[in-house]
């Protein structure tokens, strides 16, 4: 029996939030690869070192060598360029497509099994990127952003209201960005609609502070964009494939019939398992969310057809 091997390409804010959780959390041996020579090697180090305190038997490898990946269960990619203020996430396109395209090469080379968890933005563009190159089944390539979004709505909802946030559930669809689609009806306190708890203009300026959630964090940095949170979400889907929890979680997943999507990742409920994405759940939509539905996945098809002449 060995422990699952969780490789993270880019050892930067996100990569190595987390690493952070996942180590924490002992999910599995963690190998940290980053282009800039010694910076991974010397944060695994760090990051190894807080084992005996923390309690954690990961191991933690820094590489600038895919070799060192080799057979990987799990291959997160955050590699790329943040967002500064004034940028939005679909900015990053032309330099951030290169760089997952080259990684996903030298990924699958080593890792042809393994599942795929693509956070680089503009998210579901890069998906698409690794979709396309990899040529992986389809429940093998996820991309995180659905958690993400949610977390943050569920933070405002469990403020607002001065519940526990172990007690609220929110549920997000469509692209990680301007477009995405909260959906009230399913946000939950202990399985109270929040449409129960509170009137429409404050779910309304919950669901606006929750669009901006990662520009209210970018404008504060300045330098980069949000990690905890992301590296967070990520573990929790390491969590969910390594541990076969089988979790509903939103998640970037391929879509042909399923929301009449017609073959494109967006953001939707997944059963999430060994197997990587086992099952799209579809929710009945109103009228109203169908079609902001719709205009979201608009949206991520256009960002895919510029995404095209990178690959
Ligand atoms: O919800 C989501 N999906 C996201 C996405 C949430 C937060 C951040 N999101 C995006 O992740 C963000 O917009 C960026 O596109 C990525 C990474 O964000 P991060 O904040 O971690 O950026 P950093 O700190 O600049 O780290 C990126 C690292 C850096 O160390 C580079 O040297 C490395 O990526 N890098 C590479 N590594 C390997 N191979 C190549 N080619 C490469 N190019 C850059």
């Amino acid at each position: 029996m060995t422990r699952a091997k969780v490789s993270i390409i880019g050892a930067g804010s996100v990569g190595m939030a987390t690493a952070h959780w996942i180590a924490s959390k002992e999910l599995g041996d963690l190998v940290l690869l980053d282009v800039v020579d010694g910076m991974p090697q010397g944060k695994a180090l760090d990051l190894l070192q807080a084992s005996p305190v923390e309690g954690f038997d990961s191991d933690i490898k820094g590489t600038n060598s895919y070799e060192d990946t080799k057979n990987s269960d799990i291959v997160i990619i955050t590699s790329g360029v943040p967002r500064k203020p004034g940028m939005s996430r679909d900015d990053l396109i032309s330099i951030n497509a290169k760089i997952v395209k080259e990684v996903t090469q030298n990924v699958v080379k080593y890792s042809p099994n393994c599942i795929l968890i693509v956070v680089t933005n503009p998210l579901d563009a890069m998906v698409f990127v690794a979709s396309k190159v990899s040529n992986f089944p389809k429940n093998k390539i996820i991309g995180m952003a659905g958690i993400l979004d949610s977390t943050r709505f569920r933070t405002f909802i469990a403020k607002e209201l001065e519940v526990s946030v172990e007690d609220v559930d929110a549920m997000v669809l469509g692209g990680h960005g301007d477009t995405m689609v909260p959906l009230p009806r399913y946000s939950t306190v202990n399985g109270i609609p929040i449409t129960e708890l509170l009137p429409k203009e404050k779910i309304d300026a919950l669901v606006e502070r929750r669009r901006k959630g990662g520009e209210e964090i970018v404008n504060f940095l300045k330098t980069g964009s949000a990690f905890y949170a992301p590296g967070a979400s990520i573990a929790e889907m390491v969590e969910a494939i390594v541990k076969d929890k089988k979790r509903i979680l939103p998640c970037a997943a391929y879509c042909n019939a399923e929301y009449d999507v017609g073959g494109h990742f967006v953001g939707v409920p997944v059963k999430l398992g060994r197997n990587g994405v086992e099952k799209v759940m579809e929710l009945k939509l109103s009228d109203e969310e169908k079609e902001s539905f719709r205009k979201s996945v608009e949206h991520v098809k256009s960002l895919v057809e510029a995404t095209e002449k990178f690959l």
